[in-house]
């Protein structure tokens, strides 16, 4: 399997790397909301994840509103976590300042 699922602790130590994201569903996903100045910065936002989700070959789930954007990671095929989460939650940080 390219990817392995990763265990509840494994996820623990990942997660205190990745400070704004939460669990989400139970531990099979991460979650994180942004707010943008405006619909137009939240798009452009999206493109740029959008764009790192085809290099990564991983996408996310996301919902979008006006200035708002929420993000779901998770690897459906192992119906949990694995570390292209980790990976793709890093890359998505890099693009927005600490909120
Ligand atoms: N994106 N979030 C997420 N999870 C996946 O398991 C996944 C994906 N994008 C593409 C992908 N898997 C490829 O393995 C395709 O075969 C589905």
């Amino acid at each position: 399997m390219k990817y392995e699922k990763l265990d509840a602790a494994a996820i623990d130590t990942l997660l205190t790397e990745r400070r704004l994201w939460e669990l989400a569903r139970d531990g099979a996903a991460i979650s994180r909301s942004f707010k943008f100045r405006d619909f137009g910065e939240a798009f452009a936002f999206m493109t740029r994840c959008a764009l790192i989700a085809e290099k990564l070959d991983h996408h996310p789930e996301w919902f979008n509103v006006y200035n708002r954007v929420d993000i779901v990671l998770s690897t459906h095929a192992v119906s949990g976590l694995s570390a292209l989460d980790f990976k793709m939650a890093e890359a998505i940080d890099r693009l927005t300042p600490a909120d």
